[in-house]
């Protein structure tokens, strides 16, 4: 693993190392691994995945909307709770508020977890069309499609009454109609023809609420999620009697789909095999995969205590094995009659660029298997 910078710079901030991870700071969950992220803007390079993809919906929007739409792909990822959760109305008891689930700088800074942090701000700055594009940070679980930096593309759209007045429908009705619309119209300027559907879903700041799947992998993945926003959002920012939509698309999803990449990992890759199979607007090439090598499953069972998460586990994990590891699985999971439950997880250890050694597996096993115990307080089985 390369040593962070001590200091990265982002849209002109500057971002020193010993201000984002405090290891003695209980306030502070940030890792070296998530710091070293920071500064990287993958969505920022014509000729990554993420930034071809991100070129061609500036295209499609440039195209359906004459320009209308101002982006932004440069904002700071250090941003307030309140800009991150208050001012989309996340519940102060909301899980994605909890050390478990967001990187905390200190009591009253993150990583964003959404670009949704950035639509107040920009409404209140007078922006009625536009695009925000960044790298978000979130503790989760490991598997090919989750990884605890990723990047997401924030769309958002007001209307006034007389955009809607004519249509016979109610403002709500008429910007949900022309989300679908515009994300459907989105789906097969990116794709041609795919299996796609809408899934109803809840999020705080938007009402209805929706979810996008694609069929990718013999399997429904989701993709984006949307909805009418909150007319309590618009109202504290100087929108009364407007109606919006907004989106939230998730970039590593919708490439994996674009380029079929298999695993979220392949974006972090330096390797030539991989970063030389795509270039500046090139969107129909396929990734080949430059080969297979095997897995190595090891599983591990130990008795939970109250503070146990898979998050946790999730983060000791990834802090050891790095990009090494492809997916943490519950396997089993039982309660005893003296009302101990006991988890067992199989690690599943597989290199994109190489093949492991068997020592390695077991030095980096050997090493889990330890912080697990010491840092999780959990007793091995
Ligand atoms: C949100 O983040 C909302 N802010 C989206 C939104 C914006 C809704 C505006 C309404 C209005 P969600 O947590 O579902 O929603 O994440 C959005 C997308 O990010 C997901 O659909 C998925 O494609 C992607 N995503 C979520 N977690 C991960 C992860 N760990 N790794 C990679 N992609 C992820
Ligand atoms: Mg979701």
């Amino acid at each position: 693993v390369a040593a962070a910078a001590a200091v990265v710079e982002v849209g002109g901030v500057k971002i020193a190392r010993e201000d984002v991870v405090k290891e003695e700071d209980p306030t502070n969950n940030v890792p070296d691994t998530i710091y070293s992220k920071i500064g990287l803007q993958l969505h920022r390079r014509d000729n990554h995945p993420l930034g071809i993809l991100k070129n061609t919906i500036y295209d499609y929007f440039d195209k359906n909307f004459s320009g209308n739409f101002n982006k932004f792909d440069d904002l700071c990822p250090l941003v307030s709770i309140k800009q991150n959760f208050d001012d989309v109305l996340v519940p102060a008891d909301h899980v994605s508020r909890s050390y478990n689930d967001t990187y905390y700088v200190d009591a009253q800074t993150v990583l964003r977890c959404h670009t949704s942090a950035h639509q107040a701000e920009l409404l209140r700055d007078g922006h009625t069309h536009f695009l925000v594009t960044g790298d978000v940070y979130r503790r989760d679980s490991i598997d090919s499609t989750h990884y605890p930096c990723f990047h997401q593309m924030e769309g958002f759209r007001v209307f006034t009454p007389d955009e809607w007045s004519d249509s016979g429908m109610d403002g709500t009705a008429y910007a949900a109609a022309d989300l679908k619309k515009t994300l459907e119209g989105l789906a097969k300027h990116l794709f041609g023809a795919v299996e796609m559907r809408w899934v109803d879903t809840y999020f705080p700041f938007t009402n209805p609420s929706f979810e996008l799947e694609i069929y990718f992998q013999d399997d429904w993945l989701e993709v984006l999620g949307c909805g009418v926003t909150e007319q309590e959002i618009l109202k504290n920012n100087g929108r009364i009697d407007n109606v919006a939509w907004a989106f939230g698309l998730g970039l590593e999803r919708l490439a994996m789909v674009l380029f079929d990449i298999p695993d979220i990992r392949l974006f972090w890759s330096n390797d030539k095999r991989f970063t030389s199979q795509f270039s500046e607007g090139k969107l129909g090439v396929k990734f080949k995969p430059f080969s297979k090598f095997p897995p190595c499953y090891k599983d591990m069972s130990f008795w939970i205590n109250e503070e146990f998460t898979e998050n946790n586990l999730c983060e000791v994990v990834r802090g050891i094995a790095g990009d090494l590891v492809e997916e943490v699985k519950l396997i089993d999971n039982f309660t005893n009659k003296k009302g101990m439950t006991s988890h067992c997880y199989r690690i599943a250890y597989r290199s994109m660029e190489r093949s492991l050694t068997d020592e390695e597996i077991n030095d980096m096993q050997w090493n889990v298997r330890e912080e697990v115990q010491n840092k999780l307080k959990v007793e091995l089985r």
